[in-house]
């Protein structure tokens, strides 16, 4: 047992997943109303939009970014890029409060130096999806990927190293967040259909925040 699943196995709030990966329950709640008002003017600036795949599929999740580059995607491939295309202006600023919650699900999760330049945001109505991939569009993979869920719950998929490795499936809730790294950074995961629900401060979506080391 590592350092880490010991001290996972006296906390039941925290959930060890995979070597390197963790679920820590309720991390974000006390910051929600902090969180909640940032977001709202980071999207202000940089409004959510469908992106297009390399292979032409609109995507079902909604997107926007924030920090020194965000992730996109059209015709010509995924990338992170400094600048919005659809504004033409930089990405908003990651909101402090935004860096301090990743810095410090990071630290628990075992990852202490961790600093994200870049947090995608997803907006999941009923019916979107986002189907099994890796996060490998990031320069550095010794840094972790660190999700937070705010809004409806949503199952979470988290595979393995192959496409073909069966996946565990995570109900992720409002001020969950999950942390992945090391030995499992680069392994699939997913978003299956939203349900149709009601979360009593979001309403009728979920938003996902991945805060990532990208450039
Ligand atoms: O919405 C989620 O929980 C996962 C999002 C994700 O995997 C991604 O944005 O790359
Ligand atoms: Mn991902």
């Amino acid at each position: 047992m590592t350092d880490l699943f010991a001290k996972l196995a006296l906390d039941p709030s925290r959930e060890a997943m995979a070597e390197g990966a963790v679920l820590l329950r309720g991390f974000a709640l006390p910051v929600e109303d902090q969180i909640l008002p940032a977001l709202r003017s980071v999207v202000a600036g940089a409004p959510f939009r469908h992106m297009v795949t390399p292979g032409g599929y609109t995507m079902s999740v909604a997107m926007s970014n924030c920090g020194a580059a965000g992730w996109v995607t059209d015709r010509s491939g995924y990338r992170y890029d400094r600048k919005d295309p659809e504004t033409g202006r930089p990405w908003p600023a990651l909101p402090q409060c935004f860096l301090a919650l990743a810095t410090a699900a990071a630290g628990e999760a075992g990852y202490p130096h961790f600093r994200p330049d870049a947090c995608l945001i997803n907006r999941y109505a009923p019916g979107a999806r986002l189907s099994l991939h890796q996060d490998k569009d990031e320069r550095d993979f010794l840094q972790p990927i660190v999700s937070v869920s705010l809004g409806l719950p949503a199952t979470f998929q988290f595979g393995g190293p192959n496409r073909s490795d069966p996946v565990r499936k995570y109900a992720l809730r409002h001020g969950d967040v999950v942390v992945w790294g090391g030995p499992s950074r680069l392994f699939f995961h997913g978003v299956p259909e939203l349900k149709d629900g009601h979360h009593e401060t979001l309403g009728r979506m979920r938003i996902n925040l991945t805060f990532r080391s990208a450039l």
